[in-house]
């Protein structure tokens, strides 16, 4: 047995333990550095969770339903076009609650009848919705949840005979990462499919900055809530006592970068003490904590980066305003 399969089962408590160590190291390094840093995973706990999935529908957060649209209009394409006449079995990274992914799904059953579902994430608890919500809309699905980490290198179940795998990782997940890190992240797909296997890419592209900043801080606050809510999980989980009125969400756009970047800023000076890291840390006044980059893509950027790790690119599908682009690409 292959190690990351064990940790789906008997191996849990123990994945879990790791996570935790996981945040504890994460936060200590990332205060003690600077300028100061925290990153973007910790901010899904289950009001992250519920939080961002209000962001995906509030006006200006363009970039789910956007997405969503091109999905809605081309899902059957996309299916047929990576199925190559072989039957699919679809695994997905990243796969949170799996709302977009429904409509590829259902474009695989509607083609061949059933079909083999694998979402992979490191957190159990949202497979366990994607799946409990998948099996009642589509009773002949198979849903294989596997939990594992894939940004290092991660392992995939051999496929059957007249079986072809498509990799999703749509929503622009892969914007979270540096260019050195997409890349690797990329490789270690290309290495954990086979040749003729496919992916389905999403990326947000670059924009007007307007249209982006706004993105990221909504009149109604749920992306600052999204943000500041990072700072009541390290209170819970690590005993912190950050008084969260104290810091101030910021978003902006760093052009030089191609990203949307988000930071906690301290509106005053204060120390902030962290029982079970043995830690206290200042904050100076306009002090900025960095939490995220969340990466926007030219045109052609992201076949590419595709090309760099080893696949084809076979069709890009985007919106009539060009925002977001959706690509398909095969392991050479
Ligand atoms: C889930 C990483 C795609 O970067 O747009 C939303 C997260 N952060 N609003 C993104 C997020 C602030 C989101 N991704």
């Amino acid at each position: 047995m292959h190690p990351s399969e064990r940790m789906t089962t008997a191996g849990m408590p123990a994945a879990t333990a790791q996570i935790t160590d996981q945040v504890a190291e994460a936060v200590r390094s990332g205060l003690t550095s600077f300028p100061k840093r925290l990153p973007p995973w910790l901010f899904y706990d289950e009001t992250g969770s519920r939080l961002f999935d209000e962001i995906t529908e509030i006006p200006e957060y363009y970039l789910t339903r956007t997405e969503r649209s091109i999905l809605a209009e081309h899902a059957g394409a996309m299916i047929a076009r990576a199925a190559a006449g072989d039957r699919l079995r679809i695994t997905e990274l990243g796969a949170g609650s799996a709302d977009k992914t429904r409509l590829l799904l259902a474009a695989a059953m509607r083609r061949q009848g059933t079909v083999i579902y694998e979402p992979v994430d490191v957190s159990s608890g949202a497979l366990d919705v994607a799946q409990t919500r998948l099996a009642r809309e589509f009773p002949t699905i198979r849903v294989v949840p596997r939990v594992m980490d894939y940004t290092g290198g991660f392992y995939l179940e051999p496929l059957e005979r007249g079986e072809r795998r498509l990799v999703l990782y749509i929503g622009s997940s892969i914007g979270n990462f540096e260019p050195e890190e997409s890349a690797q992240l990329l490789d270690g797909l290309r290495q954990a499919v086979e040749p003729g296997d496919a992916v389905l890419l999403g990326v947000d592209l670059v924009k007007r900055p307007e249209l982006l900043i706004s993105a990221y801080d909504d009149v109604a606050g749920v992306t600052a809530a999204f943000n500041l809510n990072l700072l009541t999980r390290l209170n819970r989980e690590l005993g912190a006592d950050f008084d969260t009125t104290a810091f101030a969400h910021r978003a902006t756009w760093n052009a030089a970068a191609s990203r949307m970047e988000m930071y906690l800023v301290s509106r005053v000076p204060q120390t902030v003490h962290l029982p079970a890291l043995d830690l206290a840390v200042d904050f100076g006044r306009s002090e900025c904590m960095h939490t995220e980059n969340s990466y926007k893509y030219r045109p052609g950027q992201v076949e590419g980066m595709l090309v760099d790790a080893g696949f084809k690119p076979n069709a890009t599908w985007t919106d009539r305003r060009g925002w977001f682009a959706v690509c398909l690409a095969r392991a050479a």
